[in-house]
């Protein structure tokens, strides 16, 4: 098989740059009405039966037949086993990126989610009181891509976050378990995990059965169905995010060695054949070593097809004029990773404000971010960067405002309170500031 990989050549001084430009990036999350009719007839069923339409779809869908709910739970034993039977090269692997993911995640919690507060002069108290979720459902997708490091970045920071009771869901059709998913939930301390997945899955979670208990917030990514189901719960639940296939943009002064951007690209690549990799260089030699180091990588990558098809469909090598303009370019993406593969990349990080993750130096390939670093690898993809952020722990906590006047401060503020009160004609708010006045005005007429 002779597979090519040919991303677009850009050239930002072209007049037809922008034009070419907006069809690369386009990208739409079409909804499918025939899947949107089936997830909600699935999450009907899946509230009115319960257990019962889990067992029905979980056969149906995932050819994993069994008696009862109880058949479709992984024992904490059975989390446990399967850590140990993994070699000892994955066990001390996945136990040292926990770690790291947890210090991360705890520096995190320490920055801004603990609860603060302070006095007015006259003693009112305010602040913010910030508590972790009880419960929450972490969806892990089973198959083609079944993710250990997901069930770390999504279970660990719930665990920082203090959240009592994680619930995990895997996807296990005909009944194959994925041992280094459950040897990843037995590290990152999953208190529950049940092999059901889907829509189905996702309305277990949210309303609750006799078997699987509801959750407050479910986190994770999914296929089209489970991604569906998410959107539809939403408000009953709360959700993360809805990803997109994954991205990754790198913005080169042309000092790394090529094949390592090559590398880079393909890394993401490797996901989907949706995935987006994008080169921003101000250096037309280098963009030629790059698309060189492509031709001759690819043929060993075992997932090529993937990778060529998403470089050739989706894929762009793109000469700026200048790295500042690489920069503004990057900027209008807001790409979930980004890599500043730069000899200085701190003079061009300043200019950088829309990306899920910024990757600094040639050391820092983008795979290292998704398996150990440290930061979250769930990122918002699809240009959504402009306004969210990574998972973390803020997203398994929540804020509660705090209150307490004290007789001086119930004068001042009495007083405001009453007089906008009568402004909106809410005759019960204004008595109720005015009673605790120590002279209690009388009370006004509407107007
Ligand atoms: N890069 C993916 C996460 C991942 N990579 C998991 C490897 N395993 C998120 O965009
Ligand atoms: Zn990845």
């Amino acid at each position: 098989m002779n597979l090519l990989a040919i991303p677009a050549r850009l050239s930002c001084a072209e007049a037809t740059f922008e034009a070419q430009f907006k069809a690369r990036l386009h990208w739409s999350a079409d909804t499918d009405a025939q899947i949107e009719q089936r997830v909600a007839d699935i999450l009907a069923d899946v509230q009115q039966r319960g257990d019962a339409a889990v067992l029905d779809y979980t056969a149906r869908f995932d050819g994993l037949n069994a008696a009862s709910m109880a058949e479709l739970e992984l024992t904490q034993a059975e989390l446990k086993a399967a850590f140990e039977s993994i070699p000892a090269a994955q066990r001390e692997a996945l136990q040292a990126a926990a770690r790291r993911v947890r210090t991360y995640h705890e520096a995190q919690k320490k920055a801004s989610g603990e609860s603060w507060s302070y006095r007015d002069e006259d003693g009112t108290l305010l602040g913010q009181k910030v508590t972790p979720l009880d419960r929450v459902g972490i969806y892990v997708p089973g198959g083609k891509a079944a993710y250990p490091s997901s069930v770390l970045m999504n279970a660990i920071p719930a665990h920082v976050a203090g959240v009592g009771e994680i619930i995990m869901v895997v996807p296990t059709p005909k009944g194959e378990k994925n041992a280094l998913v459950l040897a990843a939930a037995y590290v990152a301390g999953v208190t529950r995990a049940f092999t059901i997945g889907g829509a189905q899955a996702v309305a277990a979670l949210a309303y609750g059965t006799a078997t699987v208990p509801k959750v407050d917030k479910i986190t994770g990514p999914g296929n089209a169905y489970v991604a569906s189901a998410k959107k539809r719960v939403f408000g009953t639940v709360g959700i993360d995010m809805i990803a997109g296939p994954s991205e990754i943009l790198v913005l080169a002064d042309g000092t790394t060695p090529a094949d390592w951007v090559a590398m880079d690209l393909f890394s993401q690549a490797e996901h989907d054949e949706l995935a987006q990799s994008i080169l921003l260089c101000p250096d037309a030699a280098y963009i030629d070593a790059v698309q060189e180091a492509i031709n001759r990588l690819l043929p060993a990558m075992p997932r090529a097809a993937i990778i060529a098809k998403s470089l050739s469909d989706r894929g762009a090598l793109i000469l700026t004029r200048s790295m500042e303009e690489a920069c503004e370019i990057s900027n209008r993406i807001a790409p979930e990773h980004l890599e500043v593969s730069s000899r200085d990349p701190h003079r061009w990080e300043p200019l950088l404000r829309h990306a899920g993750a910024i990757f600094l130096g040639a050391y820092t390939s983008e795979s290292l971010g998704d398996y150990c670093a440290g930061p979250n690898h769930v990122l918002p993809t699809s240009g959504t960067a402009r306004f969210s952020s990574p998972l973390g722990v803020y997203d398994f906590q929540k804020r509660s405002s705090l209150i307490e006047v004290s007789e001086a401060g119930a004068q001042v503020l009495g007083k405001i309170a009453a007089e906008l009160a009568y402004g909106e004609g809410l005759q019960a708010h204004a008595r109720a500031a005015e009673m605790r006045l120590n002279t209690v005005p009388d009370m006004r007429k509407p107007q």
